[in-house]
């Protein structure tokens, strides 16, 4: 008799793989399989001796060799090649078994492939995989939506491949259907979000404090040991300390100013739009990006006059610029986590937030110290209305705010461009404000198309006749 695999993946190319690999040095029996037979082949050959694999060229027999209920892994490109694969491999599976999407699925996507898959008795299990080719490996941050009951069935290989903090699995059950793809989707756009806010610090230190990169990298490696302390700053020290063989000039200076996305962190704005939730930071970040792509337009635009004011004394700086950073920071993932609270309570998914900071904290790209300090927010207070009232972040708020205004008035007056820090401040001051312009917004409605406004001193609705003689009328 064939032998018998725990679990089995589709799809071997660079994930896929990586995540076979990773289960099989666990000890796990895999069942490996990919629709051109040559992968399959070259994993055996390169990595057979890590573990146990079961090579299938065929559909049939790589279904065979699973044992029941079947865990069947799917790693192929998001969109049309998973619905293919989908289509090929349900027809072989039985009720109970599982289909787990580990790509870079919508979430809208895996909501409809799980309500179809349902029908059929199969266990559809959309998977949010963090941490790339190297966290593949060694281990990733794992996302899984989808039922309870399947979560009971392959948590526990999940959470044996995930990585791991503090003895604690970065991988727990988000909640059902496409929870686990859209935790993953604004995990992006919190990368999207972290990722241009340092750009942005780097610019001014460059720009205003006319610091090289190679004193800049030495900044954010002292930023590195303090509270900032995360992946992506001791990834940007390493980026700006590098110098470029070909012509010993900073690694920077050397590479096209063009920001490429591959689209979570556009979803992850799209999606806070249809939520009507305000994710001003994430979608400065995706813009940014758009932004540096328009070769065209920003050549047209580089003649445009710039400010009289000279960039001056850099003073501070640094120490503000630190200060805005951290206190931008705060607000972009109190953003994100806004966004999935929102999604949660749409779609029922009662995803626990606490616990999706816990299992980012390892194996992703956005993994920090910070994220115990949102973990603990949470534990404290469950149903915190925003991130920004938690004790702990209020204070840091406060502490930084002076500096966080200094740094954005002036980049405002010399001109280099801080949309990240200059949104998320305008956000904690929005939310913040006793009274927002909004009653004004509402006035306007309410004359141009009688749209209605509601009073502060009593209930209902009400409607000025702004043609008439401006009397007030219950709507
Ligand atoms: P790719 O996204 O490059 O996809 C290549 C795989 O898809 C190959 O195995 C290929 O088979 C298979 N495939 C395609 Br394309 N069309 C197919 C079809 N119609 N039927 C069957 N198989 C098909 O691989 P990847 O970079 O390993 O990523 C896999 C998934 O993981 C993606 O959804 C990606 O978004 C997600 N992800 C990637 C990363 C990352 O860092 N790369 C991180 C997190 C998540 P073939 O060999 O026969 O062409």
């Amino acid at each position: 008799m064939q032998q018998q695999a725990q679990i089995g993946i589709t799809g071997l190319a660079v994930m896929g793989r990586n995540l076979a690999r990773n289960l099989a040095r666990h000890g796990h029996a895999v069942a490996v399989h990919n629709r051109s037979s040559a992968r399959t082949k070259d994993l055996v050959e390169q990595f057979g001796h890590e573990g146990t694999f079961v090579p299938a060229e065929r559909a049939e027999e790589f279904v065979a060799s699973l044992e029941r209920p079947r865990r069947l892994v799917i790693m192929v490109k998001a969109g049309a090649p998973t619905d293919a694969v989908i289509d090929e491999f349900a027809p072989l599976l039985e009720p109970g078994d599982m289909i787990v999407d580990g790509g870079n699925a919508h979430f809208l996507d895996t909501r409809r492939r799980e309500a179809t898959l349902r029908e059929r008795g199969l266990h559809f299990v959309g998977t949010g995989v963090s941490g790339g080719e190297e966290g593949a490996l060694n281990g990733p941050s794992i996302m899984p939506g989808g039922s309870r009951e399947s979560y009971d069935a392959l948590g526990p290989l999940l959470e044996d491949i995930s990585a791991k903090v503090d003895g604690a699995p970065c991988c727990a059950h988000v909640g059902p259907d496409g929870a686990g793809h859209f935790v993953k989707m604004v995990h992006n756009g919190i990368e999207y979000a972290d990722m241009q806010l340092i750009a942005e610090a780097y610019d001014l230190l460059r720009r205003v404090g006319g610091l090289s990169p190679a004193e800049i990298a030495e900044v954010f490696r002292g930023w590195n040991g303090g509270r900032l302390s995360s992946y992506l700053i001791e990834i940007t020290t390493e980026v700006l300390a590098h110098v470029d063989a070909a012509t010993g000039k900073p690694f920077v200076d050397v590479v096209l100013d063009q920001a490429e996305q591959k689209g979570t962190g556009r979803w992850t704005v799209q999606t806070a739009l249809d939520l009507g939730v305000p994710v001003s930071g994430i979608a400065e970040a995706v813009f940014a990006r758009s932004l540096s792509g328009h070769a065209d337009v920003r050549a047209a635009a580089r003649a445009l006059p710039g400010p009289t004011a000279a960039a001056g004394d850099a003073g501070t700086l640094v120490e503000d610029v630190e200060q805005a950073l951290y206190a931008s920071k705060i607000v972009a993932y109190a953003q994100g986590f806004h966004q999935i609270a929102a999604a949660s309570a749409e779609y029922a998914w009662n995803v626990n937030l606490g616990a999706m900071a816990s299992i980012w904290r390892g194996g992703c790209i956005i993994r920090a110290g910070f994220l115990d300090r949102i973990r603990a927010a949470y534990d404290a207070t469950p149903d915190l209305p925003t991130l920004l009232t938690d004790d702990s972040f209020a204070a840091a708020l406060g502490g930084a705010q002076d500096a966080w205004r200094r740094v954005v008035a002036r980049s405002a007056q010399v001109g280099v461009p801080a949309p990240g820090f200059a949104a998320a401040l305008s956000y904690y001051d929005g939310l913040r404000a006793d009274r927002s312009p909004a009653a004004l917004i509402q006035g306007q409605r309410d004359f141009f198309g009688a749209h209605t406004y509601r009073r502060v001193d009593r209930d209902g609705s009400f409607h000025t006749l702004w043609g008439a003689d401006r009397g007030e009328q219950p709507a």
